[in-house]
């Protein structure tokens, strides 16, 4: 029998050779709460994403636009469902996760905090806080644990349609007349900030990220990221004449890499902390919807226990 440090070092020799671990494995039990959390954290993020761009399918300008907006916010609730799947190979219940994020003990993601205040929201929601997740999951997609790896390949793929269909928008509007143009910039101005700090806090402030990197859970950490997403951004903004709001954004010629400006990260934690413009909305759509759904789940339950009575007489 091998005790826990000689499992340990194998293990960390599997990951060090890019082996994929499988629900089944052996791994160490920091591992599997680390990926609790963090993979429960994204499905609840999907499924609270959910609810800004809902709140304009009812008042999207065109049928059109109607019909992609529904088919992007009903991809959202999908992946919530493949990766609340892939969380409970781990060992825990829908339930049991669901819970924490209706107790308030987990998290989910900051940007949903914020207001869609406008249909230029759309766009600036596809373009920026798509393109920030995609940056995001395009890495998780190569990640050591096989279930989450798998889930994030066809997540980046309806992440690309989602992030093409808000560029378009924003493109749209800003070909239109002085008030969309208008509408447009404003919805970036107010999604840049929080797009650039969705990819989580400074690596100095991410307590969670040397071990999650050793595991090959994250391959990068949260400031190569975010430099990836402005990288990225910036030639996009300027294809279509946004502007960013950002007055220090410059081209290193150096390190060809954008610098930018100081992230309020003040905004952050207490957006983290419940303190965001829409946290106590966010979260009553999400205890209001349970509490509707209790009913379907008590009756699914009594059709299963008839059903086992039938079978065992
Ligand atoms: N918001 O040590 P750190 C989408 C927390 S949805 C809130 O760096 P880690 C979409 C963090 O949890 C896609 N909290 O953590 C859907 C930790 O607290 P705990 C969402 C945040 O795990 C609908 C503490 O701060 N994507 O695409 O190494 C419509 C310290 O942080 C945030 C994912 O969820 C935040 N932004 O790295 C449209 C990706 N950032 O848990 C689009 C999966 C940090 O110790 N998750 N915190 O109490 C990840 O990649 C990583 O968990 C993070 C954080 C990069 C987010």
């Amino acid at each position: 029998m091998e005790n826990t440090a000689e499992l340990e070092k194998k293990f960390q020799e599997r990951i060090d050779h890019g082996e994929v671990i499988e629900p089944k494995d052996w791994m160490p039990e920091r591992y599997r709460k680390q990926l609790i959390r963090m993979m429960s954290q994204h499905a609840h993020s999907e499924i609270v994403g959910m609810l800004p761009e809902g709140n304009w399918i009812t008042r999207a300008p065109s049928l059109r636009r109607k019909v992609v907006l529904l088919a992007k916010v009903q991809d959202e609730a999908g992946h919530g469902l493949y990766i609340y799947s892939g969380t409970e190979t781990l060992g825990v219940s829908r339930e049991e996760i669901v819970g924490e994020l209706l107790s308030g003990k987990a998290k989910y993601s900051s940007i949903f905090n914020y207001p869609t205040l406008t249909w230029a929201d759309m766009g600036a929601i596809g373009w920026l806080v798509d393109g920030a997740a995609i940056v995001n999951q395009t890495a998780l997609a190569k990640c050591s644990y096989g279930p989450y790896a798998r889930a994030m390949v066809r997540i980046c793929k309806e992440e690309n349609f989602h992030h093409k269909q808000g560029y378009e928008i924003l493109a749209t509007l800003m070909r239109g007349n002085e008030a969309q143009k208008n509408m447009a910039q404003d919805a970036v101005n107010r999604w840049w900030w929080p797009s650039v700090m969705m990819l989580g806090p400074s690596d100095k402030d991410s307590p969670n990220t040397a071990e999650l990197m050793r595991w090959r859970v994250k391959l990068h950490t949260n400031d190569e990221l975010r430099q990836r997403f402005i990288d990225r951004s910036v030639p996009q903004a300027e294809n279509i004449g946004i502007k960013i709001p950002d007055d220090k954004l410059k081209l290193n010629p150096e390190t060809k890499h954008y610098d930018f400006g100081e992230v309020n990260w003040e905004e952050f934690w207490n957006v983290v902390k419940g303190n965001g413009p829409c946290n106590r909305e966010r979260m009553k759509a999400r205890r209001d919807a349970d509490e509707r759904g209790k009913w379907v789940r008590e009756a699914a339950e009594a059709h299963r226990e008839k059903k086992e009575k039938k079978i065992a007489a």
